[in-house]
């Protein structure tokens, strides 16, 4: 098995955004609970990404979700971003929290509605164009609860017709990543459920359309793994939003979970020529902290992505190459799981402090007093939520 000194230096190729709203208050339907300290706005929500970078070196970029994060000027909120030592990254769209999309946005019958959730989708494009984000991520709430609700096939011609007058505007540079999920809030038909409908629709527009993986988002027991690798194979993987289920979209930390399905994960990716930073393979994490602190939760996420990374990256490639070969099913199984079992935590607390980072972040950020010091500060004003 490769030395943690053979993998140190491609560690420094890793970058996970941080999703806005993670740092905002959140909950489940049935509870938002409050915390203090919490973001008033876009810009208190960068500063709290940018402690993450500050401290793991890890997360140099923070995706906006529009409208939560509209300001009246995006230079300045990229500039504030750049004076902390982080940029704007990825543009998420949002048309389901507006009572026009009740029956859909993109693909709505109504075709006033229709274009509204085009215009959308335009003006978040033009937004990119002033912070110089690469992409437009697109998930969408459409679908119907019950059979017979809706022509599924019409709806799928409309989100073609729609996608590709997204698509149109989209600069030389710029990309749009597909995000699919199965289920929720619809419940009976989703009109992008799945990879494939995704990989469908994107190879349909053209080059710069691809699919974004949010690990909560398959049916329990899928194989998450064999999609990276399938997209990777297709040169169709645009992105990942990383968290970790349990039951359903649960949103919690990445690695909590389930470290081992990370560390197959990770392993598809580099595997696949994913990681790297010309692989074209954006990491997001896309996450909620309900119960426990957010900035340290955003910090242990991170922190989880680079140690199943460490890990995968040590994994034998030739052994295991061979042990494939030879049929040696438990041989191949065996240098596998020799990567997996490997602690690579005290090698990456010193790669840390070889980069002149704290040793132990989560320590560093306890005893910083940045807790304390937003929980004084930010009083007054309303604090964002999973929402604006
Ligand atoms: C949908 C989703 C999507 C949204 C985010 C807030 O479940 O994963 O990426 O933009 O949650
Ligand atoms: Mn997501
Ligand atoms: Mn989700």
């Amino acid at each position: 098995m490769p030395n943690f000194s053979d993998i140190a230096g491609l560690l420094a190729d890793q970058a996970i955004e941080l999703p806005s709203w993670a740092f905002g208050n959140s909950g489940t339907r049935f509870k938002v609970f409050s915390t203090a300290g919490v973001p008033r706005d876009a810009y208190e929500k960068i500063a709290d990404a940018a402690k993450v970078h500050e401290l793991t070196g890890l997360a140099p970029s923070v995706a906006l979700h529009i409208p939560w994060d509209r300001v009246d000027d995006f230079d300045k909120l990229g500039t504030h971003a750049a004076n902390l030592g982080v940029r704007l990254g990825t543009i998420n769209t949002n048309t389901f929290q507006d009572e026009d999309y009740k029956f859909g946005s993109l693909t709505h019958v109504d075709e006033k509605i229709r274009a509204k959730a085009i215009a959308h989708m335009h003006e978040c494009i033009d937004i990119m164009g002033v912070t110089g984000s690469r992409d437009l991520k697109i998930w969408l709430p459409d679908g119907t609860n019950y059979p017979g609700q809706g022509d599924l096939r019409g709806r799928q011609d409309r989100l073609a017709d729609s996608l590709q007058q997204v698509y149109a505007r989209l600069g030389d540079e710029q990309r749009l990543v597909l995000e699919y999920k199965f289920f929720e809030p619809a419940f009976y038909a989703t009109d992008v459920p799945d990879w494939g409908t995704s990989y469908t629709h994107c190879v349909a527009l053209g080059e710069r359309a691809l699919v974004c993986l949010d690990t909560g988002h398959h049916a329990p027991g899928t194989n998450v793994e064999f999609i990276v690798a399938q997209l990777l194979r297709l040169g169709r993987l645009g992105s990942f939003d990383f968290n970790s289920r349990f039951y359903a979209d649960d949103d919690l930390i990445v690695g909590a979970a389930d470290p081992f399905q990370l560390f197959r994960i990770m392993f598809e990716v580099v595997r696949g020529g994913g990681y790297g930073p010309d692989s074209g393979v954006a990491f997001m994490l896309d996450q909620c902290h309900n119960v426990e602190e957010k900035i340290p939760g955003q910090i242990r996420s991170v922190l989880n992505v680079q140690e199943m990374t460490a890990r995968a990256l040590l994994v034998d490639r030739d052994a295991l190459a061979e042990a494939e070969r030879d049929g040696d099913v438990l041989g191949a199984n065996e240098v596998f799981m020799d990567a997996f079992y490997t602690d690579v935590r005290s090698d990456l607390a010193d790669w840390r402090t070889s980069r002149g980072l704290p040793a132990n972040p989560m320590r560093a950020f306890r005893d910083s007093g940045y807790a304390d010091h937003i929980a004084a500060e930010r009083v007054g004003g309303t604090q964002a939520g999973w929402g604006a």
